[in-house]
């Protein structure tokens, strides 16, 4: 039987790890994996995730199963993070997933289950695990214009062209904030376009949030999600707890199912939970029980939202900085938008052939499609890039 398996494709950003690793070169600088990184390059344990795990440490008294969709507190809790009051709970159907990966998997297999024939239409480009998963589950998959690469920002009319093209019942995957990989968003004027036109043409919006918090403020990231999830008839959302509690390798993550017709919640909540029972059974628990303890506990929360806030103005500060620094060595304003793009990462804009150049000449890791990880900078790192990026001849 394993005679006819064929070797399957790797994973760029994880084959770029691995490359990273084995580089001998102590200056090297890794702007790759989407993993938070302080100034001195650590990805640590956040202060209330410790306290909380020392208090399961503490007052757990067993670990037997939970449900099938997860401890249903910590579907509350991640609904009032990420939705706020924009839709009314009973009209939520949420199940615990092994993180924002599983969460977007079973968001497929659940498409795929209402509607065979529905083709799902990703941004140009995505995050490339969309587009592989979706393949795999066995739906087909278009894009739409989405990075304008003159401004590097969002071409948005070509957005809207290309999303006018889609068929009744298809679905409309977004970035919920800080778009991996380009960085480029869309702002509120335009989340409502995007909403109009969907309902216009029956479209439905599945929306990934990976990064609240990182971007413009905890609540200004749920913008976006809030919008559509209060003004489309039905909408999936992924949410993963991989960055914004710093819990990468717990996998915890949320799907959500929102119908406004209450009618449908209950089947959506059997499905999501049945789901989970052919995959997995029972999704991890740990992970998404921190975050519960930690959004249930106003100290706890308090510290987590101080953090998260510190994470996020470190990241916008090494963008100004970079930007103010390639202004200063290329006498333009070219570079400008990456003091605009919002979250993890910036999408350079620039060939295969220079990244690999960049990686040769001065050990610089950014994803082949130029993709970089703000967070594997610092202030001493900044000037060295900004050299490299005019060295290349970006
Ligand atoms: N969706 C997007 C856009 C991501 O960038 C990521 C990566 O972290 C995820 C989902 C899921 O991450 P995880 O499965 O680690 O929670
Ligand atoms: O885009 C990233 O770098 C993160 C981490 O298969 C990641 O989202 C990368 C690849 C992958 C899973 C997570």
């Amino acid at each position: 039987m394993f005679e006819t398996l064929k070797p399957q494709p790797a994973d760029k950003i994880l084959a770029l790890m691995q490359m990273f690793r084995e580089d001998p070169r102590d200056n090297k600088i890794d702007l790759g994996v989407g993993v938070y990184k302080n100034a001195e390059g650590l990805t640590p344990v956040m202060r209330a995730i410790k306290a909380a795990e020392h208090k399961l440490w503490e007052e757990q008294t067993s670990k037997s199963y939970v449900g099938l969709a997860g401890d249903p507190a910590y579907g509350d809790a991640m609904i009032k993070l990420i939705l706020g009051d924009a839709v009314a709970r009973d009209n939520i159907a949420a199940a615990a997933t092994p993180g924002g990966t599983g969460a977007v998997r079973q968001a497929f297999e659940m498409i795929k289950m209402a509607n065979p024939s529905a083709k799902v239409h990703v941004s140009d480009p995505t995050w490339p695990n969309h587009v592989s998963i979706l393949q795999y589950v066995g739906i087909e998959t278009v894009t739409y214009r989405y990075f304008d690469r003159e401004t590097r920002g969002v071409n948005f009319d070509g957005m809207i062209e290309d999303l006018k093209l889609a068929a009744k019942g298809d679905v409309v995957l977004l970035h919920g904030c800080c778009h991996n990989p380009t960085g480029a968003n869309l702002n509120e004027t335009q989340w409502q376009d995007v909403i109009a036109l969907m309902n216009e043409r029956g479209l439905i919006p599945m929306i990934d949030i990976a990064y609240q918090g990182f971007g413009d403020g905890l609540e200004e990231d749920a913008l976006g999600v809030r919008l559509v999830a209060a003004g489309c008839p039905e909408v999936l959302i992924a949410a993963s707890c991989s960055k914004n509690f710093g819990i990468y390798r717990e996998r915890t993550g949320l799907l959500m199912a929102v119908a406004q017709d209450k009618g449908l919640q209950v089947v959506n909540q059997g499905t999501l939970a049945f789901l989970n029972r052919q995959n997995y059974s029972f999704p991890p628990d740990h992970g998404a029980r921190l975050v519960t303890m930690i959004l249930n506990d106003d100290a706890l929360r308090a510290d987590w939202m101080a953090e998260l806030e510190e994470v996020r103005l470190g990241m916008l500060g090494l963008r100004t900085d970079l930007a103010n620094e390639l202004q200063r060595l290329s006498g333009s304003d070219r570079f400008g938008f990456l003091a605009q793009h919002r979250g993890m990462f910036s999408l350079l804009g620039t060939s295969p052939e220079l990244v690999e150049k960049m990686r040769l000449d001065n050990g610089i890791y950014m994803v082949s499609d130029s993709r970089m990880n703000i967070a594997g900078l610092n202030t001493a790192t900044i000037p060295v890039l900004a050299k490299a990026i005019i060295d290349a001849g970006v």
